[in-house]
Order: C-alpha cells, then sequence, then structure tokens
C-alpha cells in the first residue's frame, strides 16, 4: 500500500489540524505533550479547528491553550497530510496539518496541562523524541522551504511511504 493507493481509498477530505513553531534567532520552542496523541513527544503546539473555525485562527488559540503565548505573525510554511491505512478509519488519525512559523508573539511560554514548553537551539533539535517525520521536513522549513508533503505509517508509527515536494507558494 502506497499513499497514492491509499488516498483513492478515502472519500472525505482529510481533517485539519495545526502546528506552530515559535522561532528566534537562534531558537524554536518545541512542547512536550503531556496527554492524548503524540504524548511524550516534543512538537510544536496545535491541533484541531472547532466547527466553523479557520485553519489560522485554531493555530492561534490552540498556541495560547497549550503553552500561554499569542502568535501575532504566523507564515503557513508546510502542507503535509498524515496516512494511518493501519488504524480504523473511524478513530479519525488521517489528517491534514498545516504548519506554521511564527517569529512575533505575545507572553512568555508557560506549561499548561497540556504541554511543558522549552527553548532548544536549532542545531540541537531533539528529533529523537519527535514523531519519525519531523526530522525529513522540519530542517527542511527552518532552512527556508515551503514543503507540501505526505507521510504514511505502519502499525508502530514508523513511516511507510513519503512524498515531498518543494512549494514556491500556497
Ligand atoms: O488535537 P490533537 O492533540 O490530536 O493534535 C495532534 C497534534 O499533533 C497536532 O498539532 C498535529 C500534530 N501531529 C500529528 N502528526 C504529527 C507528526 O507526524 N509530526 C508532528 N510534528 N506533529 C504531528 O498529528
Amino acid at each position: 500500500m502506497n499513499i497514492k493507493e491509499y488516498e483513492s481509498t478515502l472519500g472525505e477530505p482529510l481533517r485539519q489540524a495545526t502546528i506552530t513553531f515559535l522561532l528566534t534567532e537562534k531558537q524554536i520552542l518545541l512542547a512536550l505533550k503531556k496527554r492524548g496523541f503524540g504524548q511524550g513527544k516534543w512538537n510544536g503546539t496545535g491541533g484541531k479547528p472547532k466547527e466553523a473555525e479557520d485553519v489560522l485562527s485554531a493555530a492561534i488559540r490552540e498556541t495560547q491553550e497549550e503553552v500561554n503565548v499569542t502568535p501575532e505573525k504566523l507564515e503557513l510554511v508546510a502542507i503535509i497530510n498524515f496516512y494511518f491505512p493501519f488504524v480504523p478509519k473511524d478513530k479519525n488519525w488521517n489528517q491534514q496539518v498545516c504548519v506554521y512559523l511564527s517569529r512575533k508573539w505575545q507572553g512568555t511560554p508557560q506549561e499548561t496541562e497540556e504541554m511543558k514548553p522549552a527553548w532548544f537551539p536549532l542545531d540541537n533539535i531533539p528529533y529523537s523524541e519527535m514523531w519519525w517525520d519531523d526530522e525529513i521536513w522540519l530542517p527542511l522549513v527552518l532552512s527556508g522551504k515551503k514543503i507540501l508533503a505526505g507521510f504514511m505509517f505502519d502499525e508502530n508509527e514508523k513511516i511507510i511511504d513519503q512524498v515531498v515536494e518543494e512549494r514556491e507558494n500556497f
């Protein structure tokens, strides 16, 4: 099974989600997910839009809720489709994630019930404690590229197919 074949079996558009990374010149803000999907992994902040909420508003709200910071400028740098053909479709793990970078925000990151934030040097990102795919696409977006990608995972969350394309713009 590859991404193309699996996509053709999906009737509905993928459900959307967001990931936001705050950036300074030399550091990136990651947050340890304390519960739910991706628990124990370092990630950007993010989640799913509520009904009638657009994706950008969801990215701002999720960052507020998870680390108490309000991004003021968000740049869409990647759109990534994640596919989990081994997980029953009604569990809704398949999703399309919009990845944003923010270099301007209000507030200081604080731990919440959901996430524990920490700044990491851009040259020392803890990829072994993140989703497997992050090591493939995060360096590209941090180097200024815009990416359209797809990753398919097996039952152990290992990548079994991937597509990564560079885009001029979204
Ligand atoms: O609302 P919920 O806790 O389910 O949101 C899951 C978060 O995890 C959301 O921000 C999207 C993000 N996410 C995935 N898959 C991957 C992935 O492979 N890499 C990264 N960095 N984030 C992911 O759902």
